[in-house]
Order: structure tokens, then sequence, then C-alpha cells
């Protein structure tokens, strides 16, 4: 039999090498879309699929060419196609609204576009964000709560949502939006907060650093563990019909919790350490996430499988072993 084929934007962020990782554990044939300077410069910029490169095969195409997406959607010809490609800091998207705008919104419509015209037996997924619910009326939120997306990012992501419900009740596509809350593993970047506290304490830890200066410290979120969800995305696509999932833990904590266990793990106080910067506050904020995964659970048999706890566990024992820290 044909190995089923899946193409995956966005292959080497968090999400894509994780998925990559669980479709071809499933014997899929995995293609991925990636920059052309991404494979000029593949130990910087294809460091998360390094390990699997060569099961791997990548195309290069930029989410703004729909001529690009095309061309590459008619050759691979995929039975599920994954869009998590985007511009996915919050953070960034206030300082350059437009980009984000124009990348996120338009990468979602000509991915679909593509589909749609060159292979519209195509199964396809995107991902949705609980950026869209921001200053959320309900809590927790589910498939039914109001969007009030209250950032570029947001915004874009809520117009993906809407252009993929679109063309499923337009044209016919087995199109789905998972609607999900933060999910965090060691190959998060950096630049997002549960990697830049779990780094941060390594750092210290390593006597690198002394001080982690960080922003709202008050700001609640439901945090999950990346390999978790993405079996989420996969269940969605081969469901019988296509529909739009809140994929969460339930569970909601602050950054502040977050870095006082993560400095707890590593035997420090974060009071000693952490320090906050006024320049780091968002010009809008999304208070409080918590989502409700009942019908994912329901409908998919989908729930999370670690805890906060483990998960902070095993970022900051990771950044460590980076480190060189080798702990008993
Ligand atoms: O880690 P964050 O940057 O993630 P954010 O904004 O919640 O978005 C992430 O999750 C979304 C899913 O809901 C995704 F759609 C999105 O692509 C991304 O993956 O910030 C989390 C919270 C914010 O409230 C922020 O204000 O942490 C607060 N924070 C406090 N200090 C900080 C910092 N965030 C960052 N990045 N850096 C800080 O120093």
């Amino acid at each position: 039999m044909n190995r089923r084929k899946a193409l995956i934007t966005g292959i080497n962020g968090q999400d894509g090498s994780y998925l990559a990782e669980f479709l071809l554990a499933k014997d899929y044939e995995v293609h991925g879309i990636v920059r052309r300077v991404a494979l000029e410069d593949p130990e910087h910029r294809l460091d998360r699929i390094l390990p699997i490169r060569s099961k791997l095969a990548l195309h290069t195409g930029s989410l703004e060419s729909l001529s690009s997406l095309y061309r590459i959607v008619r050759l691979v010809n995929p039975d599920e196609c994954y869009h998590l490609a985007a511009q996915s800091f919050v953070g960034h998207s206030f300082e350059d609204e437009f980009s984000t705008l124009n990348t996120n919104i338009n990468g979602t419509h000509n991915m679909l576009a593509a589909i749609r015209d060159a292979a519209p037996e195509c199964r396809f997924y995107f991902a949705g964000s609980s950026e869209m619910f921001g200053r959320a009326e309900e809590v927790p939120q589910t498939e039914r709560t109001r969007f009030h997306p209250r950032s570029a990012y947001g915004i874009s992501k809520v117009a993906g949502f809407e252009l993929t419900r679109n063309y499923r009740e337009g044209y016919g596509l087995h199109a789905s939006s998972g609607l999900f809350f933060n999910h965090e593993s060691p190959r998060r970047a950096r630049e997002f907060v549960t990697r830049k506290i779990t780094s941060g304490v390594a750092a210290i830890v390593a006597g690198k650093q002394k001080e982690l200066r960080l922003g709202n410290l008050e700001a609640y979120r439901d945090w999950g563990y990346a390999p978790d969800f993405v079996e989420a995305m996969w269940l969605m696509v081969n469901r019988k019909e296509p529909d739009d999932f809140v994929i969460a833990t339930g569970e909601t904590h602050s950054v502040r919790e977050f870095a006082e266990m993560a400095f707890k793990i590593a035997g420090l106080n974060y009071l000693d350490h952490v320090a906050m910067d006024r320049a780091l506050y968002r010009p809008a904020e999304v208070d409080q996430l918590r989502g409700d995964y009942e019908k994912a659970r329901r409908q998919l048999g989908w729930r999370p499988k670690t805890s906060f706890e483990s998960l902070v566990q095993l970022m900051v024992e990771s950044d460590l072993r980076a480190a060189g820290i080798e702990r008993t």
C-alpha cells in the first residue's frame, strides 16, 4: 500500500518538528516547506529537524507566494496538510503589526487556495491559538467563547480561523482548526517566557548570568506539553468530519508560578534573581487563559498527558544539561 503523504509548513518550528517525528513513526512520507535561506544554513535554521532530515523531503517555498505553494502542493499531492508556519511571537506582533498580518493572513489564505486548486481531497489543519480569545468574557474558554483578540497576532489567527472555516463551508475542504493553548517544550524558542525562564535558570546556575528580567508576572496561561498537543492535530485531520477543537490542559498558572517552580527545581529562590522590567510589558495584555478541552476528550479521545510540574521540570533539566550541568 502507498504511504500516506503529509505536507507541513513550519516544519522546523517546535510543533512542526514534533509533528514530523510523530508522522514518521506512523510511517507517513513527510514533506516540509522551508525557506531557501534555511537550506543554505541548515545547522542553524533547520536545527530542530537535523536528526530526522534524511527521512524528510524538503521543498523551498514562501508563504507569501501563492504560485510557489501551488507548485509544491501539485508536486507532492499530499493527503494531509498541516499549516503551522506563522510569525508566532505575540510580543513581536506589537513591533511589526503589518508584517505579522501580511505573513499570517496571506500565508493561510495562499495555503488554502493552493490546496483547493491543486489537491482538493487533501485534508487541511490550521494552527489556531488561544490568543484569539484575548480578553475572554468567560473562563474556561470553549469552542463557543467569543473572540476578542488583543494583538495583531491574535487578529491574524482569527482571520486564519475564519478563512479555514469558509473554505470548509464554501468549497467543501476537509479543513479543521485547533484552538491551541500555550504548549511548550525544550524546543521552544528562547523569546517565549517559559524557555526564557528555564534557559535563564540554567545560565544563572552556570554562573553566566545573575538576574532574569521579565515583564508581567501576573499573566495566567494554560501551559501544556507540545508533543502531547501535536497528536491532537493528527486526530482532527483523521476525523471523518472536519471541525474545530480547543486543545488545552484545563489548568492555569501565572508567569510568577512558572518562574518560582523553575528556580526551585534548580535549588534557587526566584525572588533573588527575577527583576521586573516595565519595558517588557505589552501594550495590551491577555490576562488569563484556561481552556476547556471537553469536546476534544469526547470526540477525539484526546487528553493532555503531562502535568504542569512535569513540564517545568523537564524544561529546566534539559536546559541544565545543555549548560553542562549534571545533577544527581
Ligand atoms: O510566552 P509568551 O510570549 O506567549 P504568548 O504570548 O502567550 O503566546 C504563545 O502562546 C499562544 C497560544 O496561546 C500562541 F498562539 C503564540 O504563538 C505563542 O506561542 O508570553 C506569555 C505571557 C504573556 O502574558 C507575557 O506578557 O508571559 C508574559 N511575559 C512576562 N514576561 C513575558 C515576559 N513574555 C515574554 N515572551 N517575555 C518576557 O520576558
